[in-house]
């Protein structure tokens, strides 16, 4: 969504508990955020809920770009507020949402949420809300799937039956704040003559619709992973839907669930990384409410999603001819993103047949299976050991072994703690034949933020006998995982400018 970097703003939704202070009693309220004081400074570590840190887990997931913005030359109607393309071209003879799902599995995506309904108005579901129009006449909403060619089918609920098939987690974007069908923008319907294809409405009116679609997608398509709110919503509809959230979804993990000010719609709510390049900052934190790289001392936990497309030029629904990202910079997408503790929620557009081309299926494959390749077998150490009190982590190996990067995996079961790291290595290959028993410790890697995952490469690949990672935090750290790997370097890890 190019859309997105002009309409953001945030806001997240969230029943937060404030810290325990004896004697006082808690009230649950939206905004208070939920956190601890640190035993060994003070600080405030914001705690997560159960949901995002599952959330996090999942790493990668899609955003699926269809709908009928998929059948015009442009990328969606955005900025033109009088297009309502005729429904009548949208017509996916071929539509075979399993065949979407070969395509996620592949990647190794965890997650898949589709957009329902775009900036167009159309809904690849057949809505049927009635509302009363301008001239007081009640019809049904009538831009959908059903007014289409292809009638009688409904996208959103093959697209749900299918990710419940392969184990794949499911959500919905529905834009709120654009509808060009209703003449809406910035989520007030516009005074202005209306257009071939409008219809007119009074703001309230349009609330309302929102609500009801709203519901109707919250409670017949089952439970939810994730709920995207492209732009936000309007204040005037912020509490309602705030609470159809409560009521409907409550485990849903909500994107763009925080106000810059940290008024949440959710606890659950995850931030955007203030880019659409698939880039992360090197440092980035599970926590703050900002549209960046967080903030380690806000009380909010908030993990941040990396959403970007394969397609060149931030091109969000299938465009005829356009180029894809090479493999290279997409593997640099995976490390400048879930290697930076953000979610990789990468686009994916199947065509006006309905169908995920050959050419992007084999490079969403390609992006996954150098994923697998290169991490899911770490290098083998001898032992491993975790220092129960200094935040240390110590790997060693049986003979010297070659290794070239690093993951580490903080448990932020109780809060990110660590605020700083080390990694150190017993590097062989820097000695001569002379040999010595006493080989120095070499500085390898370093950073701040670790949170769910970072995964650090290494200048060149290295022969070690031993790696230890040293540590400053806020409070003891836990270590979910310290893996060493040595793969391929098809991409060097270094940032890639898009074109
Ligand atoms: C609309 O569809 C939903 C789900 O299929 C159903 O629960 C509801 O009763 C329908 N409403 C109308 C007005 O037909
Ligand atoms: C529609 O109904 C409202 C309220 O009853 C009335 O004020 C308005 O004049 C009516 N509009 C038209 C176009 O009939
Ligand atoms: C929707 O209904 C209105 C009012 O009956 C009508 O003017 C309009 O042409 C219909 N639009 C579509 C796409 O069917
Ligand atoms: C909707 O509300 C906005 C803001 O108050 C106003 O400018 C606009 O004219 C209203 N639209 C209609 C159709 O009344
Ligand atoms: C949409 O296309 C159909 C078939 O060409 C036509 O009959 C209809 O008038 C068009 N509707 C609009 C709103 O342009
Ligand atoms: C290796 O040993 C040779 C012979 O003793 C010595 O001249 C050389 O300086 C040594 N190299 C290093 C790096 O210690
Ligand atoms: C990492 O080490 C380099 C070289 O010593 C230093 O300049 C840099 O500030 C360190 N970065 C962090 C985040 O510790
Ligand atoms: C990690 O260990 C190295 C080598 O002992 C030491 O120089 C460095 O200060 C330590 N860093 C931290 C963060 O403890
Ligand atoms: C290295 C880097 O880009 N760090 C950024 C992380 O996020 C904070 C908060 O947004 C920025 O201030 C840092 O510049």
């Amino acid at each position: 969504m190019a859309f997105l970097l002009e309409l953001l703003t945030g806001i997240c939704l969230a029943t937060l508990v404030s810290a325990h202070i004896p004697g006082v009693v808690q009230r649950d309220t939206p905004s208070s955020p939920k956190y601890r004081i640190s035993p060994l400074d003070g600080s405030k570590i914001a705690l997560p809920t159960k949901e995002q840190l599952d959330f996090q887990d999942k790493e990668i997931g899609v955003l699926i770009h269809f709908n009928m913005a998929t059948y015009i030359s442009i990328d969606g109607c955005n900025n033109v507020p009088t297009l309502v393309p005729n429904q009548t071209l949208f017509d996916p003879t071929l539509i075979n949402t399993d065949q979407w799902m070969d395509t996620i599995t592949n990647l190794g995506a965890k997650y898949a949420t589709l957009v329902a309904k775009h900036n167009c108005g159309f809904t690849t579901w057949p809505s049927n809300v009635t509302f009363q129009t301008a001239d007081n006449e009640t019809i049904k909403y009538n831009y959908t799937i059903a007014q289409s060619p292809v009638r009688g089918e409904n996208v959103v609920k093959s697209f749900v039956d299918s990710a419940e098939k392969y184990g794949v987690g499911h959500g919905f974007y529905y834009s709120v704040v654009v509808n060009n069908f209703l003449n809406v923008q910035n989520s007030e319907v516009l005074a202005t003559t209306l257009s071939r294809g409008q219809v007119g409405i009074t703001n309230s009116t349009y609330d309302q619709i929102v609500l009801d679609q709203l519901t109707d997608l919250w409670t017949n398509y089952g439970q939810l992973t994730e709920i995207w709110f492209d732009g936000g919503y309007s204040a005037t509809q912020k509490g309602k839907i705030e609470d159809l959230l409560q009521s409907l979804q409550p485990q849903a993990v909500i994107f763009n669930g925080c106000d810059t000010d940290g008024t949440c719609v959710s606890a659950n709510s995850i931030r955007w990384i203030g880019t659409e390049a698939g880039q992360a900052p090197e440092e980035n934190w599970s926590t703050g409410v900002t549209n960046d790289g967080g903030d380690p001392d806000s009380p909010y936990f908030c993990p941040a999603e990396c959403d970007t497309t394969l397609q060149t030029g931030d091109r969000w629904f299938f465009g005829i001819d356009q180029p894809l990202r090479s493999i290279e910079e997409m593997i640099n997408v995976y490390h400048q993103t879930v290697g930076r503790n953000c979610l990789l929620e990468l686009d994916l557009t199947p065509d006006r047949s309905g169908l995920i081309p050959a050419s992007y299926a084999a490079r969403y494959k390609q992006l996954g299976d150098f994923i697998s390749s290169c991490y899911s077998e770490p290098v083998a150490a001898k032992t491993t050991h975790s220092s129960s009190d200094k935040g240390v982590y110590t790997l060693t190996f049986d003979y010297p072994t070659s290794i070239d990067r690093i993951v580490l995996m903080e448990d932020q079961t109780n809060g990110q703690v660590i605020r700083s790291y080390q990694v150190h290595a017993k590097i062989v290959d820097a000695l001569d034949a002379n040999g010595t028993l006493n080989v120095p410790w070499s500085l390898v890697s370093n950073g701040t933020s670790i949170g769910h995952k970072k995964i650090d490469i290494f200048d060149e690949a290295v022969t070690v006998t031993e790696v230890m990672v040293n540590t400053t935090y806020v409070d003891i750290p836990k270590w979910r995982s310290v893996s060493v790997h040595l793969c391929d370097r098809l991409a060097d890890g270094t940032s890639t400018e898009e074109d």
